[in-house]
């Protein structure tokens, strides 16, 4: 059989590392899915596409390769849109593949009819429909390369009639196709951040997940310049909690001590992050901020100096050039301070402080501490990112990611499952609200159906529970019947589904249940019932100052959650 553009495309998907699809087969995805059945790569068929779009996602945050999903003519297509975002927003390369009524067909508003370019012009760097069989090779590298350059979505449509016909000419320069290589600043940039930091008296150094790969410099530049590491959320996985330079996370998913630390110190050197909350910052302009994205310079707060790098050749350089530091005065007091944040964090999450109730900070607890020491955590979004990213104590090999610049609901499963299917012995858990797990729980039967033996383990409080606090926030009565919803019974739900169900409503029930989950064979839902009026911590508000003024800063903390 003569190949066809199908099977180029996959032949091409192959030869770049790609092992998996996840879609959802119809119409004019027939040929590209006959395509893949003679071909290396595993179809991994959902049952929404949206989660299609987000296994892909999963994988690509993961590894920072390509991922890739697909979806059908309109409708099939239509749904792979909200999932991208997660891709989009958190830069990572996936390409989604969009199948096409025949082009005989286009123009006459035929079933089905959309215009894929222009749907999926904002969540995507590139997008092109495919018209001609002589055109694909050069648009599929483009898209790929363009996924790559972001990184982040490329979208292709491909006419039923155009995946079926003769492939012409064939693809090369495949070898270019992968993420780009790390960058040093330069020389005369290096001089500079050196004479500054080489001026301070305390440095803070801010680490997000563009410092990936330079934790060996981060702790020696920390031990020279006795400087606290402190990071964002994305950047939490990269070092144990324990570290005693890893002093906690800025802002409502953070301590104290690191928002005191930020503000006071004498100079913040950003790292590798474009963490959006300008408010946890420093405004008095002793910034540096270095990274990869020219773009990122300088946009959350003033800063003094911006220099284009990437984090583990930059830092080597700095290494070679920075003096040490010997006053310890202010890295005694921020771990001073750290101390008694956690120690306020452990009790919080105390299993015996109610003795009917659990309260969510205890499952978060409870599932870090049963989990393995490489185990991958996906976060969901609403009060649950709070408990998860406050309480999951890291151990520096393991993986957590999330929803944590598109902050979107229902995110977590989907994820959860691309990133099961790269490694299906690896132990990898969703932790998610009962409202995100219920938006897209059908995925869990893609866990069954794929052999992904992932863990689900929902907050369910039977309400949309960031909302409430949203509502007082801003001086609303919290509409109860739009905020609050019955459950179904998840244990029960996981069991029909062919799964496993766990259930905990009692302080005494929770580590036997997660334990129990984490040990099957397969995929498991635990269903923590957990109290609903829990308050988030908010480290830079002093609670002592309660009434009006606290409520007051609890909007400016819940936008600092939502983004607004
Ligand atoms: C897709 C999507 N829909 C709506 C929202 C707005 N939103 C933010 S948090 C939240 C509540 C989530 O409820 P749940 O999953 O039960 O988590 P909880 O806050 O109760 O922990 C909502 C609706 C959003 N961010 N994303
Ligand atoms: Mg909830």
């Amino acid at each position: 059989m003569s190949q066809t553009v199908a099977s180029q495309l996959i032949g091409v998907l192959e030869q770049i590392g790609v092992k998996q699809i996840f879609g959802l087969i119809g119409d004019s995805l027939n040929p590209l899915a006959d395509a893949v059945r003679r071909s290396q790569i595993e179809w991994v068929g959902v049952r929404h596409e949206e989660g299609a779009a987000l296994a892909a996602t999963g994988q690509a945050k993961l590894t920072g390769q390509l991922a890739v999903c697909a979806g059908t003519t309109g409708p099939g297509s239509n749904h792979l849109v909200a999932g991208l975002y997660e891709a989009s927003r958190d830069h990572a390369p996936v390409l989604a593949l969009s199948g096409e009524m025949p082009r005989s067909l286009r123009g006459t508003d035929y079933i089905q009819t959309t215009e894929p370019d222009l749907l999926f012009r904002d969540v995507s760097l590139y997008t092109e429909t495919i018209a001609t069989a002589a055109q694909a090779p050069g648009v599929i590298h483009q898209a790929i390369a363009a996924a790559y350059a972001g990184p982040g979505v490329a979208h292709l449509t491909f006419p039923q009639d155009v995946l079926s016909a003769k492939a012409e000419g064939a693809m090369s320069s495949l070898a270019t196709l992968k993420p780009h290589s790390e960058f040093a600043a330069a020389e005369g940039d290096i001089a500079k951040i050196v004479e500054r930091i080489d001026r301070a008296g305390s440095v803070v150094i801010m680490c997000g997940a563009g410092c990936r790969g330079a934790v060996d410099s981060l702790r020696a530049l920390s031990d020279r310049l006795k400087a606290p590491l402190v990071h964002t959320l994305r950047g939490k996985e990269l070092m144990a909690y324990d570290d005693p330079r890893w002093m906690g996370g800025l802002g409502m998913i953070g301590t104290k001590a690191v928002y005191h630390a930020v503000q006071n110190c004498d100079l913040l050197v950003m790292i590798g992050t474009d963490y959006p909350y300008s408010n946890f910052l420093p405004t008095k302009g002793s910034v540096i901020q270095i990274d990869e994205r020219p773009q990122v310079l300088g946009r959350r707060a003033p800063t003094a100096l911006g220099v284009t790098g990437s984090a583990r050749p930059t830092l080597k350089l700095l290494l070679e050039r920075v003096s040490a530091k010997t006053d310890t005065r202010f890295w005694d007091k921020v771990t001073n301070e750290r101390r008694k944040w956690d120690e306020m964090l452990d009790k919080q999450c105390d299993l015996k402080r109610s003795k009917d109730r659990i309260h969510p900070q205890a499952v978060a607890r409870a599932v870090s501490d049963a989990a393995r020491r490489d185990a991958i955590f996906v976060l969901d979004t609403g009060l649950n990112t709070l408990w998860s990213g406050n309480w999951i104590r890291q151990t520096g090999s393991q993986r957590i990611i999330g929803s944590f610049n598109n902050a979107a609901v229902g995110t977590a499963l989907g994820q959860a499952n691309g990133v099961q299917a790269l490694d299906r012995s690896r132990q990898v858990i969703a932790l998610t609200g009962d409202g995100g797990f219920n938006m897209l729980m059908g995925e869990f039967m893609t866990a069954v159906h794929h052999r992904l033996p992932v863990k689900a383990v929902v907050y369910n409080n039977s309400a949309l529970g960031l909302i409430t606090l949203e509502a007082e926030s801003v001086g609303l009565v919290p509409f109860r019947e739009a905020i609050e919803f019955p459950n179904p019974d998840f244990a029960a739900l996981a069991r029909a589904c062919g799964g496993h169900g766990f259930t905990a409503r009692e302080p005494g029930q929770l580590k036997t249940a997660l334990s129990e989950a984490l040990a099957v064979d397969g995929p498991a839902i635990v269903d923590a019932v957990v109290v609903a009026d829990e308050m988030p911590n908010m480290p830079h508000i002093d609670l002592e100052q309660a009434g009006h003024y606290a409520v007051a800063k609890i909007k400016e903390a819940v936008l600092a959650v939502t983004g607004g």
